[in-house]
């Protein structure tokens, strides 16, 4: 058994951001799990660009605004690509669709009856926060190359996250039930996609519980910037355990 002393311990506990951690970006088990979750932000960031402008139809004063946020998510598609390209991986598109196709059906839903807290609640809001968690964790273990990209995407996320704050918090009276009517639907699907791609984000060296924690912390931090007390964001956040 190691003891305190012997180098097994230090080994065994490498400090996190070290090359210990890494994983072996050459190997076929890798380039393998890369090739969906390559797929899945390629896919997640070329929707959110259709959302954007889905929803900049039915908010006609911002309209430009969110058509610029949705550039912003054709260029981060356009730097994962690279980041795919750039290790040698083909990235599974069929599977990365089929991952998005129940928040999708049920934004298009929303964007045909009119809702638009549901569609901001959706795109930025959960998949903001998802991608935002994401990212976090990845830039701790990605190639340097992809670890350059994702640092500038990850920081305008949080320019997209904000404008569904902004959005909801102004409109918060009137829009709180179906708010709540859609987190109930939709946070559960988001814990689904997360328990999805947890294997194949592992031999990343994502791990699953910090995935979920960095989720939670930017979903409650959203939840606290619209204007919810601390009860309707437990309320809120205990649909995910269902
Ligand atoms: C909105 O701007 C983007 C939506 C993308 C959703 C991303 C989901 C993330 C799943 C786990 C991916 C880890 C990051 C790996 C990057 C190659
Ligand atoms: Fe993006
Ligand atoms: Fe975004």
């Amino acid at each position: 058994m190691p003891t305190l002393e012997t180098s097994e311990v230090a080994l065994l506990t490498p400090p996190e951001g070290t090359a210990e951690n890494l994983p072996d970006f050459t190997t076929s088990e890798y380039k393998d799990a890369y090739s969906r979750i390559n797929a899945i932000v390629i896919e997640g960031e070329q929707e959110a660009n259709d959302n954007f402008v889905a929803i900049g139809s039915l908010i006609p004063k911002d309209q430009e605004e969110l058509e610029k946020l949705g550039r912003m998510e054709l260029k981060h598609k356009r730097g994962f690509l690279a980041c795919g390209k750039n290790l040698g991986v083909v990235p599974d598109m069929a599977f990365a669709k089929k991952f998005f196709e129940p928040l999708h059906v049920n934004f298009l839903n929303a964007v045909k009856e009119g809702k638009i807290a549901t569609t901001l609640l959706i795109q930025a809001i959960l998949i903001e926060a998802f991608a935002i968690s994401a990212y976090h964790v990845y830039i701790r273990v990605a190639d340097p190359f992809a670890k350059k990209i994702t640092q500038g995407v990850v920081m305008d996320e949080y320019l997209h996250l904000n404008y569904g704050e902004n959005w909801i918090k102004e409109n918060l009276a009137s829009v709180k039930e179906e708010l709540i009517k859609a987190n109930k639907i939709n946070l559960p699907i988001i814990r689904k996609m997360l328990d999805q791609v947890a294997d194949d984000a592992s031999i990343l060296h994502m791990d699953k519980e910090e995935l979920m924690e960095e989720f939670m912390i930017a979903y409650q931090d959203a939840l606290t910037a619209i204007g919810l007390d601390n009860r309707e964001i437990a309320r809120m956040a205990l649909a995910a355990v269902v």
